[in-house]
């Protein structure tokens, strides 16, 4: 066992080594003295490329949207200040199993020997309040030494590939030079093998119920991206001609174009065939599930009680409960095992909502009309990313093929979607990459702008500017002045930014504005400022915010007082 060859290496090297053999090719963060010689070598070994972000926390919003394209993702931060920026973003990372490794440049080791109070920290002697602080949202912390950095770098890596979720590694800054013996293998992102026993029993399991179900249905969570199983899954739906739904944080993870995918799940906010294709399935697989209010129409969803929960490294059957086996694994011997369908043709394919055309070009542009001209902007292949707020109306997007969809659904941080641009254009350079953000959220983290247009990346980016925080006008405050934002020129931004950019920026008030802009050619950035009423927000986001004031503030809630919720329009006379 032990013949397995050793080479020495610096600490710094081994760990950036092994970060690209994880396929890990950029850096976020922000440089800090505990953390330069760490950079340093980054720099003269050449093994990642490094990019500076404004903030630890558009860093980690950075890291996560990178591993959504990439599979991982890291960031650099320096003790104490940059891990407590970062840990909002590790956080979302954690709760939507986005795989991002967390280092940290970290006091020195010999300071920690001594007792030295060092800068960033409490100054109180004590040395392991970070480690701490991001043990709830990761699945694994460690601080480095000579001795446990060979394998801690290793196990930290791998824990984050197979779990996908973050993790956080402290480096002290005086071992990052330090020769250590380390393997002289690559790593391999691998899960163990499945136990064979477990995986032949819950095959047969799965296989056996799918096998004589009359209405077999698939459902689906983010997991189903982040294990890359999509083509599996589709691969048994057609083979058992068996529906599938997606709930919320899994938009897009199949084809919306696959001819089984029926739409988004969400208890009684689905649309109604959609509901009824999965409440009513006799044998409903569902994949990683993790319901919260905002993905079940307010806890209306209601799976069949034999529902069969897969997960990464688990699966319920019935009664019985298999540990160590793996989702792809599970999958792949399910699709062998079943019997193909014949008999269950797809459902006729929904017909497109009908486009009003003929808008008045003069016409004030409202939320209705604006997302109507985008559901025709989007072309096969093109990444979309929604913050929150009214931009949510891009769930019920109909996407063409092969866009993918990054959103923080249950997470739900304000900003996450800049950052998390810059991270996925730097992974995927060569796809179109859109933006939908509102004025509160794009506040949060706007500097990011700059990263994205010193590294002359050409994203779309459709700001609604509505005055503030109109989606939590919904829950409360409909007139307050909390829900206010100060009303910056957005569209000069870019210029702001990148003083010689070639940007090209619009501010629109007007359909007819509006179309001009969706026309712009995408061989620079195109920013897009819609100014549009405060009040203006679709239906489904208004309902959804008034019963989340429901459950947030209960029956004896502000939110019943006269006029402080803003709530759905009365339908007018049909015109
Ligand atoms: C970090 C963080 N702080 C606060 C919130 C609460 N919050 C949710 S949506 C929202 C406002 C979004 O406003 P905007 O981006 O302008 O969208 P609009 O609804 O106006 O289109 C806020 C403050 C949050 N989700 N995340
Ligand atoms: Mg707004």
């Amino acid at each position: 066992m032990s013949s397995k060859s050793t080479r020495r290496m610096s600490i710094g090297d081994f760990l950036l080594r092994r970060l690209g053999e994880a396929g890990i090719r950029h850096l976020f963060g922000v440089p800090g003295d505990y953390n330069l010689a760490l950079l340093q070598q980054l720099q003269d070994t050449g093994t990642l490329k490094w990019i500076g972000t404004c903030n630890e926390l558009n860093a980690s919003y950075a890291a996560d949207g990178y591993a959504r394209l990439n599979g991982l993702g890291a960031l650099l931060v320096t003790n104490g200040v940059g891990p407590l920026s970062a840990i909002n973003g590790v956080g979302g990372s954690c709760s939507e199993h986005v795989p991002v490794i967390c280092i940290s440049g970290s006091i020195p080791l010999r300071s920690i020997d001594r007792g030295l109070g060092m800068h960033h920290s409490m100054a109180d002697g004590t040395w392991d309040h970070f480690l701490r602080a991001y043990a709830p949202v990761t699945a694994a912390q460690a601080r480095l030494t000579p001795r446990s950095a060979a394998t801690e770098i290793d196990r930290l890596i791998l824990t984050a590939w197979r779990e996908k979720l973050p993790v956080y590694m402290e480096v002290p800054s005086d071992i990052a030079y330090l020769e250590i013996e380390v393997p002289a293998d690559p790593l391999i992102l691998a899960d163990p093998p499945s136990d064979p026993e477990r995986l032949r029993s819950c095959i047969a399991a799965i296989a056996g119920r799918l096998s004589v179900a009359k209405s077999p249905a698939i459902l689906i969570d983010a997991d189903v991206d982040r294990y890359r199983v999509a083509s599996e899954l589709m691969e048994l739906a057609e083979k058992i001609q068996a529906p599938m739904a997606a709930i919320n944080a899994a938009k897009a993870v199949i084809d919306e174009t696959f001819p089984r995918y029926s739409g988004i799940y969400a208890g009684k906010a689905s649309e109604p065939h959609v509901q009824e294709t999965i409440e009513s399935s006799d044998c409903l697989l569902a994949i990683g599930y993790r319901p919260i209010e905002v993905t079940t129409g307010d806890f209306t969803a209601s799976l069949p009680a034999n529902t069969i929960q897969a997960r990464g490294h688990s699966v319920d059957v019935g009664e019985d409960n298999y540990q160590a086996v793996t989702l792809k694994e599970v999958l792949r011997g399910v699709i062998d095992a079943v019997p193909r369908a014949v008999n269950r043709g797809p459902r006729d394919a929904a017909a497109p909502t009908a486009i009003q055309h003929g808008a008045d070009a003069s016409a004030k542009l409202t939320q209705a009309a604006y997302w109507q001209a985008i559901q025709g902007y989007l072309r096969p292949g093109d990444v979309l990313y929604v913050d929150n707020g009214t931009s949510f109306v891009t769930l019920g997007l109909k996407l063409p093929p092969n866009c993918t969809f990054v959103g923080s659904i249950n997470w739900g941080s304000i900003g996450y979607s800049v950052g998390a641009l810059l991270g996925a254009l730097t992974a995927a350079p060569e796809r179109r990459h859109i933006l939908f953000i509102g004025d509160g959220s794009f506040q949060v983290s706007a500097q990011e702008l700059s990263t994205i247009l010193r590294h002359d990346h050409k994203p779309v980016i459709f700001l609604i500017n509505n005055g503030g925080y109109t989606i939590e006008r919904g829950y409360l405050g409909k007139d307050e002045s909390y829900n206010d934002v100060a009303n910056w020129a957005y569209a000069e931004l870019p210029r702001v930014f990148r003083r010689d950019t070639s940007a090209q920026s619009f501010v629109v008030r007007t359909v007819g504005d509006f179309q001009k802009a969706l026309r712009a050619p995408n061989d620079t950035m195109v920013f897009v400022e819609s100014i549009m009423d405060r009040d203006d927000a679709p239906t489904a986001v208004i309902v959804s915010s008034n019963k989340g004031a429901e459950l947030d503030y209960g029956p004896r809630g502000p939110q019943y007082r006269e006029n402080a919720q803003l709530r759905p329009r009365a339908p007018g006379p049909s015109k």
